[in-house]
This record gives structure tokens, C-alpha cells and sequence, in this order.
């Protein structure tokens, strides 16, 4: 066992985007790429002799590979001991709760999330720190610094070992204990959920069908739906974990889940439905031929949230990314308990949540959480949809209706115009970013613009800014549009525009969605002329 310090020199963009490093497999294969970006995170994070670092990944396509070349480099850092998910599996929230109980430094997660793998897919890499959550700015600024400057990482050459079994070996001086992957992350569920309540709803007969998109999530759902909480066995479908997804895009919406909408439209259709992501941290809820939005699914959790045992004693705070819906926000009113606007990313939440100012956070792109990790959780969502269901014996639509009587019903979509060529992509947001200033008070068709700006966030925690997060135009009536690019594509640019309307009247609640949102639509294209510059006569994926 030798630790060789190998000359190297950097490759450009190595810059994490929304949720880490996201680039193509085959960016990934290139000699020595992902030893220099692990290089540069060891070098950030500084000295780890005696620490306990938390290593796994979504088992998408080069997981192996990239387990066993970070265990060779953690060795050769002089980490102390490294906490690995058997197989190298762990779904991202799962590596929060592991980091958190065992008291890790931090973690690294391998993960492209809802991007599609395999071979000629995308594979990806994030650092956490010691509270379970995705490194902020400063660190994941400095980590890219590292990355241009570096000129060598140090790797054992030891023979990696086996992780398919659990177990402790030693390499070098490091100790690799190899765990179950779900263990702690159901022990943590247990305990914030009604699992007899849950129990006795499936005894009863109640029926379930959860895709788990052929990604991580599937063995997390078997254990604790079909084994834990005694669902009939087939209740999870797509519940084995495959390396490139089935050919699939694990992004759990209307859209890429269409087996699962198939099945809960159906006439013999189960009583709910839920879907997670290639990581696992996203979900989807679905009733009879009843999608929720995640805007509405985050306000209907706020508002029953004492139905959980782990949040019998109430919610301290609420907080939502820029472009969520706002329906959260109404509920946190009538809570009498703050809502937080914050920029798009979970990563932004975790101050908030550590300083003990929020409880829920939750984004409209199907992410869910609360400060019981730092990660947003897909199964935690379901499960707190199930412990509500198990309490109200109400239909998921019901709720939803429910709901939306009682606070009003905030109409939302999302367009996407993925891979557009990235230049046209940049000029577009550059011209709406100077048009701006001007559009306050403008009437445009039936609405007047009330605000309109590129989003910036400073931290309420710890002061730190961030600019550029998104054109938003705020209609005098609370209606939105919000234009802004995304940060985890590896094609060209991906445009994303998010709409929404807010209607109080129920007689009002019956639309679909893109009626009701067509006229903001409409203004959205001439105001960006989206179309013409991106060449393309509508968006690539609607949600
Ligand atoms: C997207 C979503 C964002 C989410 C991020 C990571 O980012 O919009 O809400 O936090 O993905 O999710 P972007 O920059 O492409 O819009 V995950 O489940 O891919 O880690
Ligand atoms: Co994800």
C-alpha cells in the first residue's frame, strides 16, 4: 500500500451548479477529472485525520468506479473513518440522516439526480458538511477555485474491497465501514410518523402504488412501505435500482412518471400514488386521476402538520424557493409563523433550518423536507402524506379541494425549454434583466405589474448575498412570472419559466391549469420572445 502524489493539471468548469458537479459520464471518464475535483474538496475542507466522512451514491453508472477512486483519496487524506452504503448506495436524504447520527465531518454524495444515466448520461458529485446538508456558496466557490489551481491529488493504490456486504476493514490508516443503507433512515422515519396509524390504514385495505423509477428510492420504499408498514408486496413498482434508470428520466412528474399517472387514472386505480427521483429526494404525490403540485403538497403538509408525531408540537417556520408557488406563504399567515423566500437550490435552506427558524422547506421542482435532515426527502413526503390520509380517511383530491376552499388555489406550471443553445439563452435573460426596471406599472393584457426585478437573497442567517437568481414580474394581483436558467443540465441551457395565478373564489377552482395560466403565457412569450429566440414553437416539458 503506497500513497502516490500524482501531477495533474486542471480542467475548466469544474464549477458545482444548483446541487454539485453535473456533467456527462463521459466528462466524468476523462483521466484524472473526478480525482481533481475530490482533490479540490479534500483541499477545501482541510484537515480530516480522526474525522468520519459519510461516502454513496444513487448506484447510477460509474458509482463504482467513483467509490473506489474517493476511498483510494480519503485514505491517502488521512480520513479517519469513512461510512459507506453497501454497494455504495445511499439516497441523498439517507446520507444527510447518516451524517447527522454518526456525527461525520461530512459527506459525498454521487448523484446526477432526476438526470437521466448510463453510459451516455450524466453522473454527478456534491459535498455536504456536518449538519447533513449541501455545502453552501462560499465552500462550493471555493472548492471550483481549487479545481483551476490544483497541481497533483494523493491516492492509495490499495486494491479496493469488497462493499457488498456490511462490514469494517481498514485501508491505509482509514477504517471502511460499509452499513445498511436504509437502517438509520428508517429508524429516523419511524420516529416522526404514525407507523401503527399507517399500519392498520393498509390493514384495512387501502391501496398504494409507489414508482420508484427504477433509481434509489425503490429499496427504501420496500423496506418501509411493503416491510415496515405491511403493504401488499407489489405495492412499490420500479423498485429495483438499475444503473441507467431503465432508459428512463427518474424525475418524478406527470411527465416522466406516466406509468404511475396511467395507473392512477385508471377505473381500478389504487388510493394513492408517489414516485421519487434517481436520489431520492424528490417526490410526487398522486391521488385518483389527481396530481398535487409540489407547491400545493408543501401547503397541505404546513397546515396538517400535527398529524405526525414528530411535529405534534407545531411548526416553527416555513420556507420556499423564489419560484415556488405561493401557497405556502397564505398557510404560514394563518399559522402566525414566518415564511421564507429563498433562491432555488436546497442548499440555501440550511441555515435557516439550523438556526431553528423553519421546520418545512420545500421547492415546486417535487422537493419536500424538514429539518429532520439538511436534504430534501422524497419518502418523507410520501410518508407524511400517508400518515395524513391514515388519520383523515379522506380522498387525496378531497384534501386538496379542501384546501384550496379554504386558503384559495394558486394555479401553477412550469415550462421547460431544455438545451437551447446557450448563448440565445444567456442574451434572452441578459434582455429581460435590463427590461426590468421599466415594467413596474405597465399593464400588460388584463394584468398591471406591481414588481419586477432580478431575484437576490441575503441570508438572514449569516448575511451572505446571492445575485442573479431569476427575473421575477409580480402582477398587482399576487400573479407571477419568473424566468430563470437552470443549474444542473450538461446540455446547452435549459430556460425555465414558472407561472402562476392565484384565484380566492372556489367557484373559480374547477380550471386546468394551463387555461387558467394561458394568459400569463401569453406575456411571458412576448415579454422574452421565448419562441423566436429559442427557435422552438413551445417548451420541451411542461409541469
Ligand atoms: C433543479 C430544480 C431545483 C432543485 C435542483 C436539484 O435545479 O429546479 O429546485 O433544487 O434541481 O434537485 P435547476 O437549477 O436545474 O432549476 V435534485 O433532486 O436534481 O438534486
Ligand atoms: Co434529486
Amino acid at each position: 500500500m503506497t500513497i502516490h502524489t500524482v501531477p495533474t493539471t486542471p480542467f475548466a468548469g469544474q464549477k458545482p451548479g444548483t446541487s454539485g458537479l453535473r456533467k456527462k459520464v463521459t466528462e466524468f471518464q476523462q483521466p484524472g477529472y473526478l480525482h481533481n475535483f475530490v482533490q479540490a474538496i479534500f483541499d477545501t475542507i482541510g484537515d480530516c485525520s480522526g474525522q468520519t466522512l459519510v461516502l454513496g451514491g444513487d448506484g447510477r453508472y460509474f458509482n463504482r468506479q467513483a467509490i473506489d477512486v474517493i476511498l483510494r483519496m480519503a485514505a491517502a487524506h488521512g480520513v479517519g473513518r469513512m461510512l459507506v452504503g453497501r454497494s455504495g448506495i445511499l439516497s441523498t436524504p439517507a446520507l444527510s440522516c447518516v451524517v447527522r447520527k454518526h456525527g461525520a465531518m461530512g459527506g459525498i454524495v454521487l448523484s446526477a439526480s432526476h438526470n437521466p444515466g448510463g453510459p451516455d448520461g450524466d453522473f454527478g458529485i456534491k459535498y455536504n458538511t456536518s449538519n447533513g446538508g449541501p455545502a453552501p456558496e462560499r465552500i462550493t466557490d471555493a472548492i471550483y477555485a481549487q479545481s483551476q489551481v490544483l497541481s497533483h491529488y494523493r491516492i492509495s493504490d490499495i486494491n479496493c474491497l469488497n462493499l457488498d456486504q456490511d462490514g469494517t476493514f481498514v485501508i491505509e490508516e482509514m477504517t471502511v465501514q460499509v452499513i445498511d443503507p436504509v437502517a438509520d433512515y428508517a429508524e429516523l422515519m419511524a420516529g416522526l410518523f404514525d407507523f401503527r396509524a399507517i399500519r392498520a390504514l393498509f390493514a384495512g385495505g387501502f391501496r398504494m402504488c409507489f414508482d420508484g423509477m427504477s433509481a434509489v428510492g425503490g429499496p427504501y420504499a420496500t423496506t418501509i412501505i411493503e416491510g415496515m408498514l405491511g403493504a401488499p408486496a407489489g405495492t412499490v413498482i420500479n423498485g429495483v435500482p438499475l444503473e441507467d434508470f431503465g432508459g428512463h428520466h427518474p424525475d418524478p412528474n406527470p411527465v416522466n412518471a406516466a406509468e404511475l399517472i396511467a395507473r392512477m387514472a385508471a377505473p381500478d386505480a389504487p388510493d394513492f400514488g408517489a414516485a421519487s427521483d434517481g436520489d431520492g429526494d424528490r417526490n410526487m404525490i398522486v391521488g385518483r386521476a389527481f396530481a398535487v403540485t409540489p407547491s400545493d403538497s408543501l401547503a397541505v403538509i404546513a397546515t396538517n402538520a400535527t398529524v405526525a408525531p414528530g411535529y405534534r408540537a407545531g411548526i416553527k417556520g416555513i420556507a420556499r424557493s423564489m419560484p415556488t408557488s405561493t401557497a405556502p406563504d397564505r398557510v404560514a399567515r394563518e399559522l402566525g409563523v414566518p415564511c421564507y423566500e429563498t433562491p432555488t437550490g436546497w442548499k440555501y435552506f440550511g441555515n435557516l433550518m439550523d438556526a431553528g427558524l423553519v421546520t418545512l422547506c420545500g421547492e415546486e421542482s417535487y422537493g419536500t423536507g424538514s429539518d429532520h435532515i439538511r436534504e430534501k426527502d422524497g419518502l418523507w413526503a410520501v410518508l407524511f402524506w400517508l400518515n395524513l390520509l391514515a388519520v383523515q380517511k379522506k380522498p387525496v383530491e378531497t384534501i386538496v379541494r379542501e384546501h384550496w376552499a379554504r386558503f384559495g388555489r394558486n394555479y401553477y406550471s412550469r415550462h421547460d425549454y431544455e438545451a437551447v443553445d446557450a448563448i440565445a439563452a444567456q442574451e434572452l435573460m441578459a434582455r429581460l434583466r435590463a427590461m426590468a426596471p421599466s415594467l413596474a406599472g405597465q399593464v400588460l393584457n388584463q394584468y398591471t405589474v406591481a414588481l419586477a426585478d432580478d431575484y437576490h437573497y441575503t441570508d438572514p442567517v449569516d448575511g451572505s448575498v446571492s445575485t442573479q437568481q431569476g427575473i421575477r414580474i409580480i402582477m398587482t394581483d399576487g400573479s407571477r412570472i419568473v424566468f430563470r436558467l437552470s443549474g444542473t443540465g450538461t446540455e446547452g441551457a435549459t430556460i425555465r419559466l414558472y407561472l402562476e395565478r392565484y384565484e380566492a373564489d372556489p367557484a373559480m377552482h374547477g380550471m386546468d391549469a394551463a387555461s387558467a395560466l394561458a394568459p400569463l403565457a401569453d406575456i411571458a412569450d412576448a415579454l422574452a420572445e421565448l419562441k423566436i429566440r429559442t427557435g422552438r414553437s413551445g417548451p420541451t416539458v411542461t409541469t
